[in-house]
């Protein structure tokens, strides 16, 4: 279809990222916004365990610190299946991952509240790629964050490192094994490129560049989504990290599913068939 012009395809090839305009409208992030809100307000009332700031010893600064997240958005509230189903932001994954073929990975939301957002949402807390949670053959993954609030390095933005997806994948550093991330030092946040964000705009990123984000110090709300999406032409190189919905097509065709009866109940990726794929 194409959203992005050639010189926008460019930069994104050259720096690894791009910030959108206009992928959704006012209303829908209006839309999205309210269930948002309203889906974090139930889940506090049904005292759900949201908050995902790292506990471990290396991080004393995040005592007091806190990262609310839900996963999964699309499970709580059709508004968030119509998020994915956007048809810009379809053309415009369509245009970065060169497929027509679409599938969805995961999705998550993350708020850093006014004063004690802590530095990165998720479990980890440091500059790192999302390749070692989730790598792939052929590097297709990218991500997705769809910003709910004006967002800069004072509420707790986003921190990149701009061609750093060009290094490849870096050395992991961590020592825990359900969290990764690369050199501090040579990936120092001090060092990053902060995101300077308005409502509603959308930044993509692959999954190798190298990106953090900044405490909130400020007194204000940074409410974001986050997609993550691959072409149906890839393949994990291991099992981890697997979601609802995960491998859902939400363009295109997934031609190497797998549809063997006895295979229903698998959710992994293992159901790719290798043999007898059509011509696309
Ligand atoms: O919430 C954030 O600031 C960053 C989230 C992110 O990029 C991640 O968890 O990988």
């Amino acid at each position: 279809m194409g959203f992005l012009s050639e010189t926008q395809k460019q930069f994104y090839k050259e720096n690894g990222f791009i910030l959108l305009d206009n992928v959704f409208s006012e209303t829908e992030i209006d839309q999205c916004s309210v269930a948002y809100d309203e889906l974090f307000e139930l889940k506090k009332s049904q005292d759900s365990n949201m908050e995902a700031t790292w506990k471990g010893s290396w991080n004393e600064n995040s005592q007091n610190k806190s990262v609310l997240s839900i996963h999964n958005l699309q499970c709580h509230s059709s508004i968030f299946t119509k998020v994915l189903m956007n048809d810009n932001l379809l053309d415009a994954v369509s245009d970065i991952i060169e497929s027509p073929n679409i599938l969805l990975h995961h999705t998550k939301a993350h708020i850093k509240p006014p004063e004690k957002g802590a530095r990165i949402g998720s479990l980890n807390d440091l500059n790192l790629q999302d390749y070692h949670y989730f790598p792939y053959k052929n590097d297709s993954l990218i991500a997705v964050f769809v910003h709910l609030d004006d967002s800069d390095p004072e509420n707790g933005g986003l921190a990149i490192f701009p061609k750093s997806h060009l290094m490849g994948p870096q050395e992991n550093k961590s020592d825990v094994p359900t969290n990764f991330y690369v050199d501090q030092e040579k990936f120092a946040l001090s060092k990053a490129h902060p995101v300077i964000a308005k409502k509603g705009q959308v930044l993509i990123f692959s999954y190798l560049l190298v990106h953090g984000s900044f405490p909130n110090v400020s007194t204000r709300n940074r409410r974001m989504l986050l997609i993550q999406l691959m072409s149906a032409e890839d393949t994990p190189l291991n099992q981890t990290h697997m979601s609802p919905c995960h491998g859902m097509v939400l363009r295109g065709k997934n031609v190497r599913r797998n549809a063997d009866l006895s295979k229903r109940h698998e959710t992994d990726e293992k159901l790719i068939v290798e043999k007898k794929i059509p011509n696309q």
